[in-house]
């Protein structure tokens, strides 16, 4: 069992589709365990992004990452990083695949909706970050049968 930290980035607030790319990670058969609305300091910024500080695109980062509210999430499931990955499509818009979220619905470098931890080191690093451990909800969705496999 994997978790991973999802963030609906300000564009996808802005643009009201936090409701359709939730829909993405749940209809895959994966569990929310943690959700919330917020506004990332240019503090939390700074730490979160700070593997990208010195690269040209971090202050461009940094500014529209703090400019709204953006939905923070820990998605858990069997291989949750990898499959969260490859939902959301590679990293620029205007590459990913059709049938992605930033496939379908961005066009852009800077402006791609989503954010996933791309490591469990990554993720550990990057949970806490937002998360305390008592926000994240330990339960059993009733249709779990039929979204793992069996031992
Ligand atoms: P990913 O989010 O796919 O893991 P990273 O970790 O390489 O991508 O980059 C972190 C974020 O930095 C990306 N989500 C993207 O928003 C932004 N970014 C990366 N490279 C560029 C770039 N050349 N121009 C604008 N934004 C970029």
């Amino acid at each position: 069992m994997e978790r991973t930290l999802i963030i609906l980035k300000p564009d996808a607030v802005q643009r009201r589709l936090v409701g359709q790319i939730v829909s993405r990670f749940e209809n895959k058969g994966l569990k929310v365990a943690g959700m919330r609305l917020m506004q990332i300091s240019q503090e939390l910024g700074e730490r979160h992004y700070a593997e990208h500080k010195g690269k040209p695109f971090y202050p461009g980062l940094l500014k529209f990452m703090t400019s709204g509210p953006v939905v923070v999430m820990v998605i858990e499931g069997p291989e949750a990083i990898d499959i969260c990955r490859k939902l959301m499509g590679t990293t620029f818009g205007m590459d990913a695949e059709p049938g992605t979220i930033r496939g379908d619905f961005s066009c852009t470098k800077t402006f791609n909706l989503v954010h996933g931890s791309d490591s469990p080191e990554t993720a550990a690093f990057e949970i806490p970050l937002y998360f305390k451990d008592e926000d994240l909800v330990e339960y059993t969705l009733d249709d779990h049968r039929w979204n793992a496999d069996g031992d």
